[in-house]
C-alpha cells in the first residue's frame, strides 16, 4: 500500500504557498482563540490550559536550513576569516565587529561549543586570572572582576566567555559556523626575489570536524572553501587541530620548521606572545596559543591575559592590511 500523498501543509506561514501574512494572523488568530498565554505571569498556575502555539516538523527544519544555507551562501566570499573561537580567536572577532560593520566575518570553530580553553581558569579551577593591563579588555567588554593588584580575578572563566562570545555572535556581520573544521589553506602564488615558492593565503577549504577526523577511515569525502583576502589563524596548541595553520605552513614548506612551544614561563611566555602576535605569511596573522608553535615562545598555564590581548593586537594587524 503506498503511503499517503505529501498533504500541502497550508498551515505553514512558510510554507511557500504565498499567502504566508494571512497565515500568520490565522495562526495569531488561533492562538488567542486558545487563550494562549503571552507573559510568563499569565502561565503561572495555568498550566492545565497551558499550550504552545501549533508547529509542523518541516517549519522547524526549513527554520533552520534556510538560515544556515543562506550564511553559506553570504559567507562564501568573506572579507577576514577567523579559525578558531578560542578566547584569543573571539577577542580578534570583538575588537573586528565593533571597529569594522561593514566587514564579513566568518569564524569556524571545530568543536560544536566555541570557546577552546577559556571555560575553566586551569585544570578543573574555575576562576580566571588575567595579569594588568588586560584588565582593560574586561572592562571594555563589562565583565566584573576582583582587582588583585598586578592582576585581576574573574569569578568564573564561563562568565568571560559567555559574555565575549554573546557579544561577538550579536554583530550582524559575523558568523559562527561551529562543528567545522579548516582542513586546509586555500593559496595563491606569490613569488618573491627570495622565494619563488611563496605564496599568499586566500582563503579556507573546510568540512564537518567529524569528517575531518575521519579521512583515514573514509576517503572522497570533498570539502568546502570560503574565499577571504586575510584569514586570522588561533588555533591554539593542543587538542585534535592545535597549531593547525601554522603545522599547514610547514608541510606546505612556506615556513621551514615548527619552532617548538617552550616551557611554562607566565613572565616571558605572554608578553611575547601579545608581541609577535602578526601576518606570519601574506594574508595570514596568527595569533593566541598557536603563536608559541611558529618561533618557540614559553607556554604561559592558566593566565588569560595574553590571549585576550593577542585578539586585539591581531585584529589591528587585520585592519593594518586591510588598509583600515
Ligand atoms: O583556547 P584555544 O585552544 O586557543 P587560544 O589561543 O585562543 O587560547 C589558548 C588558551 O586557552 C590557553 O591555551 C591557555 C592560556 N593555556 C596556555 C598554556 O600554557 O597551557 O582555542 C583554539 C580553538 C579551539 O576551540 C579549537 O577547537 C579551534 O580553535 N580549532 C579549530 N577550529 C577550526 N578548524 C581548525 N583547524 C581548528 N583547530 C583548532
Amino acid at each position: 500500500m503506498s503511503p499517503p500523498a505529501a498533504t500541502f501543509d497550508t498551515t505553514s506561514p512558510i510554507s511557500g504557498n504565498g499567502n504566508g501574512l494571512a497565515v500568520k494572523k490565522n495562526l495569531a488568530v488561533k492562538a488567542a482563540a486558545s487563550g494562549q498565554a503571552k507573559t510568563l505571569a499569565e502561565m503561572q498556575d495555568k498550566w492545565e490550559s497551558f499550550t504552545f502555539a501549533p508547529i509542523r516538523e518541516s517549519q522547524v527544519s526549513r527554520a533552520m536550513t534556510r538560515r544556515y544555507f543562506a550564511d553559506l551562501d553570504a559567507y562564501a566570499e568573506s572579507d577576514i576569516v577567523i579559525i578558531g573561537a578560542g578566547s584569543c580567536g573571539l577577542s580578534a572577532a570583538y575588537m573586528l565587529g565593533k571597529q569594522r560593520p561593514d566587514l564579513k566575518i566568518a569564524i569556524i570553530e571545530a568543536g560544536v561549543a566555541p570557546g577552546g580553553g577559556a571555560w575553566l581558569g586551569g585544570q578543573l579551577f574555575s576562576a580566571m586570572v588575567m595579569r594588568k593591563p588586560a584588565d582593560a579588555f574586561l572592562n571594555d567588554l563589562g565583565v566584573p572582576f576582583e582587582d588583585e593588584g598586578d592582576f585581576v580575578v574573574v569569578k568564573h572563566a564561563a562568565l568571560f566567555t559567555s559574555t565575549l562570545l554573546s557579544r561577538v555572535l550579536a554583530f550582524p556581520n559575523i558568523k559562527l559556523f561551529n562543528a567545522t573544521a579548516v582542513e586546509d589553506l586555500i593559496t595563491r602564488p606569490a613569488p618573491t626575489p627570495t622565494d619563488p615558492h611563496a605564496v599568499r593565503i586566500a582563503g579556507v577549504v573546510t568540512n564537518w570536524t567529524l569528517v575531518s577526523m575521519h579521512h583515514d577511515d573514509q576517503s572522497c569525502m570533498d570539502p568546502n572553501t570560503i574565499n577571504a583576502p586575510l584569514v586570522i589563524s588561533t588555533t591554539g596548541h593542543d587538542g585534535p587541530f592545535g597549531a593547525f595553520s601554522v603545522k599547514r605552513l610547514v608541510s606546505m614548506q612556506q615556513i621551514e620548521k615548527l619552532g617548538g612551544m617552550r616551557g611554562l614561563d607566565m613572565r616571558s611566555a605572554e608578553d611575547a606572545i601579545v608581541k609577535r602576535t602578526r601576518e606570519v605569511v601574506t594574508g595570514l596573522v596568527v595569533g593566541g596559543m598557536e603563536l608559541s608553535e611558529v618561533d618557540g615562545a614559553n607556554r604561559m598555564g592558566p593566565t588569560f591575559g595574553a590571549m585576550v590581548l593577542s585578539g586585539v593586537k591581531a585584529a589591528e594587524e587585520a585592519l593594518s592590511v586591510w588598509g583600515a
